[in-house]
């Protein structure tokens, strides 16, 4: 028998049911929680270190079980309407390694407007009255002690080859526009002064920009200036700028028996110390590319999902590698197979 008052009834009921689920007024334990989305934003995607950083944060998304938009932004321009592209994607949050540490409050304030979380990576932002902004969230080298461990270096292979310091130079390739560069080259001169090595047979070669050409090109102009050193020790913020160095001095006629350069990265110059004759290109400092991958993959994560915010300031440390060890500490540390 057909009852119409009780069907009026349980489709009513019915209907609040599904009413209250829509109105999201009751929680629906049920219903899957929005998968995160991070973004990864680099300098120069062309350089390996930026690759690996980005081969990290793939592990890292794979494994925390996120999605992660890796876009490079080489220039200011480029940042802004890449934190707007992730905002319109539904992204939480992003991390960055900045084209130019000056757009430091610019790009806060997008961040902040587009409800984004945000952690700089590698270059620290710098605030408009010129330091560090202390108030974001940053993973980044220690660098200081990083470029002295390359001073020291340098001045141990000097005296193992017993290169008399009057014939020998050092050529620091600089980009001091960028503290934790200016902080290496600054490191390694002020160990290889404490070491006793003579300040005026220091030579700066500023370069534009913090890559092969230009670092070849500054450190060209420098050489025309100093045709009496007949041996070279080099440093540089990164491999990229000594790898300029060792090329330009290449052109001029110094090779392996009389150049020590020693890079920073340790990244962008495995297939120099994969060639089959040495070059000046003697070793580099290899970055924890997994920390600057990985670990601001996960700090930024739990951020925004847990709420667990991560520290201010973090830093990281390398180690040595060279002809002799490079193959098994890049296996050990998970970059090669
Ligand atoms: C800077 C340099 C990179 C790398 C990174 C850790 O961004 O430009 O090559 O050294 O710091």
């Amino acid at each position: 028998m057909f009852r119409p008052l009780a069907f009026a009834f349980v489709a009513a009921s019915l209907l609040l049911a599904s009413c209250s689920k829509e109105g999201g007024s009751q929680p629906d334990a049920s219903a899957p929680a929005a998968k995160v989305k991070l973004g990864f934003l680099v300098k120069q995607p062309e350089e390996p270190w930026f690759q690996l950083e980005w081969q990290f944060a793939d592990e890292a998304a794979k494994k925390l079980g996120f999605d992660l938009v890796k876009i490079g932004t080489p220039d200011g321009e480029k940042v802004l309407s890449a934190i707007d592209n992730l905002a319109a994607q539904g992204a939480q949050g992003f991390i960055i390694c900045t084209p130019d540490t000056t757009l430091g409050p610019a790009i806060v304030a997008r961040a902040k407007a587009k409800n984004l979380k945000l952690l700089a990576v590698d270059d620290r932002f710098l605030g408009a009255d010129g330091k560090p902004m202390e108030d974001v969230h940053y993973l980044g080298i220690s660098a200081g002690k990083i470029g002295q461990s390359v001073g020291v270096a340098l001045f141990a292979e000097q005296l193992k080859r017993g290169w008399q310091t009057d014939e020998t130079g050092v050529l620091a390739v600089t980009f001091d526009e960028l503290a934790t560069a200016r902080e290496r080259t600054d490191g390694a001169i002020e160990a290889l002064t404490s070491a006793g090595f003579p300040a005026n047979r220091i030579f700066k070669a500023a370069t534009q920009k913090p890559e092969i050409p230009a670092a070849l090109d500054a450190t060209n102009a420098l050489l025309t200036q100093h045709g009496d050193v007949k041996q070279w020790l080099v440093c540089g913020p990164n491999d990229n700028c000594v790898l300029g160095a060792v090329r330009a001095l290449e052109g001029r006629g110094f090779g392996a028996d009389s150049v020590v350069a020693i890079g920073i990265n340790g990244t962008d110059c495995i297939i120099e110390l994969e060639k089959q004759n040495p070059t000046g290109f003697y070793s580099s400092v290899l970055l924890s590319a997994k920390q600057h991958g990985y670990q601001t993959c996960e700090m930024l994560y739990h951020w925004i999902k847990d709420g667990v915010e991560p520290p201010f300031d973090t830093r990281t440390t390398g180690v040595l590698i060279n002809r002799g060890n490079f193959k098994q500490v890049l296996k050990e540390q998970g970059i090669t197979h």
